[in-house]
């Protein structure tokens, strides 16, 4: 952990790193409902109906896709969000984070 003193002449010096971003990836299974992961899209990702159908149909076809990139806290609570509303709801989908 760096001191108040070294973070401001990290500043003064344009030295600070950019945070880390995480891509939030949705992954296919047999059995959650295309309709079911439209609405998580729109829900969690401000997604509108044609790019939430475009994402659902890439994670049906190729195994997953990516639904956005964020912060890590962002992200985490993009994953936790999106599997608990699919626990809520019945459905297996599943979510996970990587580094972008
Ligand atoms: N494969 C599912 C079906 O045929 C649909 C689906 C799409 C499930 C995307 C999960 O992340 C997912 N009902």
């Amino acid at each position: 952990m760096a001191t108040k003193q070294e973070n401001l002449s990290l500043l003064e010096r344009g030295k600070t790193k950019p945070p880390k971003l995480y891509k939030v990836r949705l992954l296919n299974d047999d059995y959650t409902t295309m309709e079911f992961v439209i609405e998580v899209l729109q829900t969690f990702f401000s997604m509108g109906t044609e790019q939430a159908m475009q994402v659902m149909l890439k994670v049906h076809n190729e195994g997953s896709a990516i639904c956005g990139v964020y912060s890590k806290d962002i992200a985490e609570t993009k994953v936790n969000q999106v599997i608990g509303y699919a626990i809520q709801h019945g459905h297996p989908l599943k979510c996970h984070m990587e580094e972008n």
